[in-house]
This record gives C-alpha cells, sequence and structure tokens, in this order.
C-alpha cells in the first residue's frame, strides 16, 4: 500500500478521501489555492503545497503544479477526487510519466469514455441497449433527417462532443427538425468547438439510474449496485439514493454496467449512467471514469468503503469481495446542501459561515466548518447528507429530520428546499423523473409566508438574554456585579419595565414587547399577548441580526432599534426601582459629591441585595427614600446631577 498520496481536490472530497487515507495509515498531503489557504483540507492532511492562485485554472487545474508538489512531497499516487482534473486523460498520462499512480482509470479508458459519441459505438458493440438512434459519423443533413424519420418523432439531438445536456434540441416533427439541426450544430460548435450531433428517441419522462461499477488490474470488474439521481435541477443532481425504488431491472442493469465497464478494461471506480424509462427499460448515456460525488449512497447501502477499493486496486491488489459478497442493505438518501439561494434562481451565496450545525445522526461529507468562507471561486457545496434506513421510508423521515437539524447562517441555502422536496407527495411516493422539480414548482418554491410569532419572541427573548448576560460581563469587569446599572431584567433607570424589540426581515417589521412582572417575562407582539407555543427555536446571534432556527426553517431577524431599554451609559439622571422593593441601606445625603461607580443605596428585592452606584461622577441633589421604607415599581429613587 502507499504510504503518502497527494489529493489533487479541494472541499469534502478531499476531506473524505483523507478520511479513509488516513485510517489506512496513509499520509495525506493537500493542495491548495489562494483562496483556500485556511480550508479544512489543508488543516485536515498530513502536509500541504501551496499550488497557486484561486482561479481554478491556475491552480487546481493545472497538471505542472500538482504534479510538482507531487514530485517535492514524495507522494507515490495522487487521488484525483471529482471535476477538476479528475477525468482529464492528460493528467493521468503526466502521472504516469511522472512515476507517480493516478488513483483511477488508465488514460485510454478515460479517453475512450470522454468522446461520447465513440463511447455510444463502444457500448453497441459490447451489447449495452442504447436510446435507439443515430449515431454515426455522416452528418449530412439529408441523412440524420430520415434517420429522425425511422427513429419516430419526438426525436432529441444531441452534440457528440457534450454530455450535460447542453445544446440538446428536442424535435417533435418533421417539418422542424431542419431548423432545429441548424441551431442544434451552430449551439455544438460554439460550446464544444465540434458541430457532430447524434439523433436518439425522445424519451418524455426519463428518470437517471446509475450504476457504480469497479475493476482491478487482474480482470476482476464487479457494480455495487445503482443509484436514482432523477431529481436534478439544470443538470445539478439535488438528492439521490439507492437503491431506485420501483425499479425492478436491476439485474439486467448490472449486467449491463459490467458488459460496459469489461469493454474496456476498466479499473477502478467508475459510473455507468443510464436513462430509464417508467417501465424500467433503460439505455446506456454515458459513463463516468471517477468517484462520483453521490457515492455514499452505495456505501451506506453496501458497507463497502469505495475509497478503500481505490486505494487498494490503485496499488495493484484485488476487489477484496466477489459480487456474490456484495449485498444491499436497506435504503440510503443523499441531500446536497449548497449556499444558494433558490429564490433568486439558486444563485450562489457567497460569504463566511456564521454558524454550521449538523444531526449528529446523519453521515454529514463536508469541507467547511464555522468561520469558513464561501468563496466565488468554486463550486459552492457546503455537505452532503446522508441517512440510512431500513427502507425507503424510514430513510426519508431520517432526511427530513436531518435537514430540519441542519443549522447553517452566514450564507442563504437550499436546506428548506430539500426538506420541501423531501416532504412534497411526489417525492415521497418515489414518482421520479427527472423533471420533478419542474413539474412541482408551485409547491416547491411557494413563498414561505410572514415571520411566526414564536420565531419573533424566540428573537426578542435571546436578545434580551444576550444583552443580561453582556450587563453581567460588564459588571463583572467593574466589580460589581449586582449594579442595576448592569442589569436589564428588573432594573431600570427611570424607564417602564418593559423592552420593545424592533425586528425587520426583508419587507416585515414587528414589534416585540417584553414585560417583567413576578410570573416572569410576559411577550405581546404587535400589539397582540403572545402565549408561548411548544416548538422549539435555536437562535444564533449575528452582529445586530438573530438568526431563528425553527421548524425546519431560518429567518434572520435584523433588530432595528430598542426602545425601552436601559441607557447603560447614562452619565446622570434619576435611578429608578421598575420592580418593587425595599431601600436598606443609604450611603450617601443630598448634596454628596460621587464619584462613577460609588455605591448610593442598597435595595432590597425578590431577595436579593441590589447595590446602585453613581453612573457618573457628580452631586446627589435629591434622595426619596429612607432606609426601610418600601419603594414602588418605576420609583425614582435618587437624582444625580
Ligand atoms: C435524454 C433525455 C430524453 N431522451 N435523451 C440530459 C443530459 C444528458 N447527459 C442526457 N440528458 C437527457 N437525455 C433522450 N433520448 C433526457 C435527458 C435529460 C436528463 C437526463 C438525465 C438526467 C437529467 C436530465 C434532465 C433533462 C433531460
Amino acid at each position: 500500500m502507499f504510504r503518502k498520496i497527494l489529493i489533487a481536490n479541494r472541499g469534502e472530497i478531499a476531506c473524505r478521501v483523507m478520511r479513509t487515507a488516513k485510517r489506512m495509515g496513509i499520509r495525506c498531503v493537500a493542495v491548495y489555492s489562494d483562496a483556500d489557504r485556511e480550508a479544512l483540507h489543508v488543516k485536515r492532511a498530513d502536509e500541504s503545497h501551496r499550488i497557486g492562485s484561486p482561479p481554478a485554472a491556475e491552480s487546481y487545474l493545472s497538471i505542472e503544479a500538482i504534479i510538482a508538489a507531487a514530485r517535492k512531497s514524495g507522494a507515490e499516487a495522487i487521488h484525483p477526487g471529482y471535476g477538476f482534473l479528475s477525468e482529464n486523460e492528460d493528467f493521468a498520462a503526466a502521472c504516469k510519466k511522472a512515476g507517480i499512480v493516478f488513483i483511477g482509470p488508465t488514460p485510454e479508458a478515460i479517453a475512450a469514455m470522454g468522446d461520447k459519441s465513440a463511447a455510444k459505438r463502444l457500448m453497441e458493440k459490447a451489447g449495452v441497449p442504447l436510446v435507439p438512434g443515430y449515431h454515426g459519423e455522416d452528418q449530412s443533413a439529408a441523412l440524420l433527417e430520415n434517420e429522425a424519420a425511422r427513429i419516430g418523432f419526438p426525436v432529441l439531438i444531441k452534440p457528440s462532443a457534450g454530455g450535460g445536456g447542453k445544446g440538446m434540441r428536442v424535435v417533435r416533427d418533421k417539418k422542424s427538425f431542419g431548423g432545429a439541426l441548424d441551431g442544434a450544430r451552430r449551439e455544438a460548435k460554439a460550446s464544444f468547438g465540434d458541430e457532430r450531433v447524434l439523433i436518439e428517441r425522445y424519451l418524455e419522462r426519463p428518470r437517471h439510474i446509475e450504476m457504480q461499477v469497479f475493476g482491478d488490474t487482474h480482470g476482476n470488474v464487479l457494480h455495487f449496485f445503482e443509484r436514482d439521481c432523477s431529481v436534478q435541477r439544470r443538470h445539478q443532481k439535488v438528492i439521490e439514493e439507492a437503491p431506485a425504488p420501483k425499479f425492478a431491472k436491476r439485474a439486467e442493469m448490472g449486467a449491463a454496467a459490467l458488459a460496459a465497464a469489461k469493454a474496456i478494461g476498466y479499473t477502478g471506480a467508475g459510473t455507468v449512467e443510464f436513462i430509464a424509462e417508467q417501465d424500467g427499460r433503460f439505455y446506456f448515456m454515458e459513463m463516468n471514469t471517477r468517484l462520483q460525488v453521490e457515492h455514499p449512497v452505495t456505501e451506506m447501502i453496501t458497507g463497502l468503503d469505495l475509497v478503500e477499493l481505490q486505494l487498494r486496486v490503485a496499488a495493484g491488489e484485488r476487489l477484496p469481495v466477489t459480487q456474490d459478497q456484495v449485498q444491499a442493505r436497506g435504503h440510503a438518501i443523499e441531500a446536497r446542501i449548497y449556499a444558494e439561494d433558490p429564490a433568486r434562481d439558486f444563485l450562489p451565496s457567497t460569504g463566511r459561515l456564521v454558524h454550521v450545525a449538523f444531526p449528529p445522526e446523519a453521515r454529514v461529507d463536508t469541507g467547511v466548518e464555522p468561520g469558513a468562507e464561501i468563496t466565488p471561486w468554486y463550486d459552492p457545496m457546503i455537505a452532503k447528507l446522508v441517512v440510512h434506513g431500513d427502507d425507503r421510508a424510514m430513510a426519508l423521515g431520517k432526511m427530513v429530520a436531518a435537514l430540519g437539524e441542519t443549522h447553517i447562517a452566514g450564507v442563504t441555502t437550499n436546506v428548506e428546499f430539500l426538506r420541501r422536496i423531501c416532504e412534497s407527495t411526489a417525492f415521497a411516493k418515489a414518482d421520479l423523473d427527472t423533471g420533478l422539480i419542474e413539474r412541482h414548482r408551485t409547491e416547491l418554491f411557494r413563498p414561505r409566508g410572514e415571520v411566526p410569532r414564536e420565531v419573533l419572541a424566540a428573537a426578542a427573548l435571546a436578545e434580551l438574554a444576550h444583552e443580561e448576560h453582556a450587563a453581567h460581563e460588564r459588571a463583572g469587569r467593574t466589580g460589581d456585579r449586582y449594579s442595576p446599572w448592569h442589569q436589564v431584567d428588573g432594573w431600570r433607570l427611570n424607564e417602564e419595565s418593559h423592552h420593545d424589540f424592533i425586528f425587520t426581515a426583508s419587507t416585515e417589521e414587528h414589534r416585540v414587547r417584553v414585560a417583567f412582572g413576578d410570573a416572569g417575562p410576559r411577550l405581546s407582539i404587535d400589539g397582540q399577548p403572545h402565549e408561548a407555543g411548544s416548538s422549539r427555536a435555536e437562535t444564533v446571534r449575528d452582529g445586530r441580526s438573530w438568526h431563528i432556527f425553527h421548524e425546519g426553517a431560518r429567518w434572520t431577524l435584523a433588530l432595528k432599534e430598542e426602545l425601552g431599554g436601559p441607557d447603560l451609559d447614562a452619565g446622570s439622571g434619576s435611578l429608578a426601582a421598575p420592580m418593587p422593593g425595599r431601600v436598606i441601606k443609604l450611603f450617601v445625603e443630598p448634596g454628596a459629591k460621587v464619584q462613577k461607580g460609588d455605591p448610593l443605596l442598597i435595595l432590597e428585592a425578590m431577595k436579593m441585595e441590589h447595590t446602585i452606584t453613581a453612573p457618573a461622577d457628580g452631586t446627589v441633589k435629591e434622595i426619596h427614600y429612607a432606609a426601610g421604607e418600601q419603594v414602588l415599581e418605576g420609583a425614582e429613587l435618587i437624582k444625580v446631577e
């Protein structure tokens, strides 16, 4: 086994790879751009090397910089993670040339699957089912149109060079074919520098189901079952699960995936992607020659560690299991948590993570910690939440709970959106296809309404508690912990015994009054008395704002101003007791010169003695009570000028 590996990636996948490598006693080398100096993957590594400036092209995509870092560190192998250079055949070849093991397939296998059209021809030869269509070299318009008619409308024109849905055109009848072809060619040329297209029968409600495969260098190839990744948004996966629900063709798909992998002598972790019709018929789409983002759901149902297997296979070991030994147990679901704003067309949200808390019950793969920054330079994924249950319903229940306990502040996230998907009837029924989000957009994107009163109440009480705590801190510093100058609960300086808070949340404005009585605080919200409810809320302070996590939603309330609170920096004035009590000692007489902090009198209330001190240097003008006298709430005790 390797003694030291370099991870040519960042974020959660770099941390994920390191977790397994460290468990196996392998030393880990991180690489980082200037934007990632403080990143978690750098902290988690045994050693780290700077590879360039923030743009990926100048760092994480720089083959030379990464090979140089590997040489310098003495790493024997490089794990590419996903994205960046993971499917770059030149990188795999450069590693080989440098005498470093690329933890992945051969450059030839990467190349064979990189050309999507050539891959389909190869798969056709290997007997892997393809969508009925045409993917030949002859690109004359007349021939393509004839092929479309032969396949039968609707058809889909796809760029040969592209994946990911870019430049695809649905054509519903023969007369629109010519125009659509011209458009598809122009877009393919602009996007991929290659105007060749292929034509397929258009599937109206396809599912995305993919098979995890693994090959070793001894000729063994296994599959680790399928994942359903149908819940996507603009070709970005949102939720993935394993096994695929309501899917009866696992064995056939497994056999097809093995045939695909064997056809190219595949080694390492790979994924064979299929599109499946609602009745289960499936067709090869493409093969990803890397570890996938969603690999954890496969790990959760099989109990295998795919990174460990990658390392073993790359080191020349045999796969440690046979196909029969790989069993699927239960159901796993993964949700991708992104720093993005669903209300703003999923615009990435950058900034510092003020607060990050994940549920202990879920597997959380993340590359960030509280205080980390989400920068505009890279993919804004914050974490992957993965749950496992005996069946899909149990896993789904766990996911809903886990999303509700995922509390992130500082950036906007898709957590609530994910929860809505998980709570939707379509997803609960596993009525899956790639159009699920679009079809249910009214339900999934409905506005969430006004700030709940419970949330406003929680914010007001949290702010009050915070101010009280801050007052005690100040009192602690000035040596008089019980001075009412430093209290915000019952003691007021010529003020009423309540606090008013005005909170704003986007266009809303609410006033919360907290009044103090013998039985504890009483709240009123926008003039209406508020009874504390039974729901729980977590509060996180962020400057003059509060983030309130309540029933799966996050609300951010800005404190507009505070009315009726004590002026803690009061230089002079009168001192009033907003709670009833008794003066038990006087330290001064009228006319006495006092210095800031001098004790003036002691008041006893609620079984506690409170020493009242001078707020500033000055002269005692009036004393309204003698020792032993009862004091009513709000009464002015003493006046200092
Ligand atoms: C299709 C299709 C329907 N019919 N092919 C989109 C990405 C590309 N890799 C393949 N894609 C599709 N190919 C035929 N013949 C629908 C899609 C498709 C899709 C596929 C998988 C996952 C999400 C998708 C979202 C929209 C369209």
